[in-house]
C-alpha cells in the first residue's frame, strides 16, 4: 500500500460556550486535520494545537510548516509505514509532538482499516465502553459554576474536573463539595502555582479530591515531588509528561501518583501506549486527557482509553458538550451510565462528514509525490 496524497486542513469551530483556564479564554476551537490517502483508503488524524503557545509550545502556525516540510515529504509515494515505524522515523525532528501525533493517528486509522479491525483493538484495548467526565472551565461566578456542574451531573457524567487558578481554587472546590457531596471531583491548575502556595494546596487537600492536576511548571518534576510528599491527595501530571522518559523520571522521583495521558501531547498513540504500559507495570493509574478535540481527535482518544490501565474517567465528553455540530455523524453521545461506547467498526470507526470539514476549514493544502518532486 502506497501513500498517494496527504492533505492538511486548519479548522475553526465555535465552542458552544467559551472555555477558560489559568492561561486564558477561548471561544473558538482550532486544530490541524490530517488526511492520508493510500490505495483507495483514507485515514484521519487531528493535531489539537491552539492558536497561541499557552498549553504547550505548539500552535497552528508551527504544526502546519513542520508537517509540510519535515513530516509529510518522506512519506509521499512510499509504502505506508507502520505507525510505529513512522514514530521511530520522526524522532530526529525535535518535539512538535502534536504535529507528529496528528499524522501518526491518520496512519493508525489506515493500518486498522487495512487489517479490518477497530483502532481500539489494534492498540490492545479491552473495554467496550469507557467512563467519562467533564472538564469545566473557570466561570465568572461560583453560582454559574455550580449551575453548569449541576447540568453535567444531571446528564450522567461520572466525574467533574474544574480548572483552577490563584483566586479561583479553594472557594469553588468547597462549594461543589458542599452542594454535590461525594462526587468524583478533581482540579487542574495548568501550572498556575508555585511551592509558595502551600496554604492553598493544604486547603485543597481537605476536600478529598480524586487528584490535583499539574499544579506547578511543566519542567519542574523536582518541586512536584516535594509537593507530593506533603499532600495526601494524589498529584497528576499532564503537561510535564511529554514522553515515556518523562513518565519514568516522574514516577522514580515520586512526583505524582497518577498520569494523564494525551496521545497528542506525547507525540502519538505509540508513545501513549508505551506510557500506559509503563504505568501499568508500576500500578500507577492513568486516564485519558483531552484537548477539546473534534470528533476525529476524540475517536483516537476513545480507542486509546479502552486499554486496561485507563482506570479513571476520561476528559472525553459527548460532542454536544463542545460543539453545536461535530465533524462526525453520528456524534459522540453519553450513555445513561456515564460511559461512551468504543466504536467497533474498522479504523477510527466514526463517519466524517466531508461537507462539514470543508465548511469549517480556513486553510487547505494537498501534497502528493508529484508535488513533492515538482
Ligand atoms: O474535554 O477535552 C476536554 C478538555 C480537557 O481540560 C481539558 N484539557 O489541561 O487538561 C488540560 C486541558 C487542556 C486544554 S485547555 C484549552
Ligand atoms: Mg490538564
Amino acid at each position: 500500500m502506497t501513500i498517494d496524497a496527504i492533505e492538511l486542513r486548519e479548522i475553526e469551530m465555535k465552542y458552544r460556550a467559551p472555555f477558560e483556564t489559568s492561561f486564558g479564554r477561548d471561544d473558538t476551537k482550532v486544530c490541524v486535520l490530517v488526511r492520508v490517502q493510500a490505495d483507495g483508503l483514507e485515514g484521519w488524524g487531528e493535531a489539537p494545537v491552539m492558536r497561541a503557545p499557552l498549553y504547550n509550545e505548539e500552535t497552528t502556525d508551527t504544526a502546519w510548516p513542520i508537517l509540510e516540510h519535515f513530516l509529510i515529504p518522506p512519506l509521499l509515494g512510499r509504502p505506508l509505514p507502520t505507525p510505529q515505524a513512522f514514530a521511530q522515523q520522526v524522532t530526529h525532528v525535535r518535539r512538535h509532538h502534536m504535529a507528529k501525533a496528528g499524522l501518526e493517528a491518520a496512519l493508525w486509522d489506515l493500518a486498522a482499516q487495512q487489517q479490518r479491525v477497530p483502532l481500539a483493538k489494534l492498540l490492545g484495548g479491552t473495554r467496550t465502553a469507557v467512563q467519562v467526565g467533564v472538564s469545566q472551565g473557570i466561570e465568572s461566578t461560583i453560582d454559574e459554576l455550580e449551575a453548569r456542574v449541576e447540568g453535567y451531573l444531571a446528564q450522567g457524567y461520572r466525574r467533574i474536573k474544574i480548572k483552577i487558578k490563584p483566586g479561583w481554587d479553594v472557594a469553588p472546590a468547597r462549594r461543589l463539595r458542599e452542594r454535590f457531596g461525594d462526587i468524583l471531583l478533581q482540579v487542574d491548575a495548568n501550572s498556575a502555582y508555585t511551592l509558595s502556595d502551600m496554604p492553598t494546596f493544604k486547603a485543597l487537600d481537605d476536600f478529598n479530591l480524586l487528584l490535583i492536576e499539574q499544579p506547578l511548571q511543566e519542567d519542574d518534576i523536582l518541586d512536584h515531588a516535594r509537593l507530593q510528599s506533603r499532600l495526601r491527595t494524589p498529584l497528576c501530571l499532564d503537561e510535564s509528561i511529554v514522553h515515556e522518559r518523562a513518565a519514568r523520571a516522574a514516577l522514580e522521583l515520586q512526583a505524582c501518583r497518577v498520569i494523564n495521558i494525551k496521545q497528542a501531547r506525547v507525540g502519538g498513540l505509540a508513545a501513549a501506549v508505551a506510557i500506559h504500559d509503563l504505568c501499568r507495570t508500576q500500578s500507577i493509574p492513568v486516564w485519558c486527557g483531552g484537548m477539546l478535540e473534534t470528533g476525529i481527535g476524540r475517536a483516537a482518544n476513545l480507542a486509546l482509553c479502552s486499554l486496561p490501565n485507563f482506570t479513571l474517567p476520561a476528559d472525553l465528553s459527548a460532542s454536544d458538550r463542545y460543539f453545536q455540530e461535530d465533524l462526525i455523524d453520528p456524534p459522540v453521545v453519553l450513555n445513561g451510565d456515564g460511559t461512551v461506547t468504543v466504536p467497533t467498526t474498522p479504523g477510527l470507526g466514526v463517519t466524517i462528514v466531508p461537507e462539514r470539514v470543508e465548511r469549517y476549514a480556513v486553510r487547505t493544502a494537498r501534497f502528493t509525490a508529484a508535488s513533492a518532486r515538482g
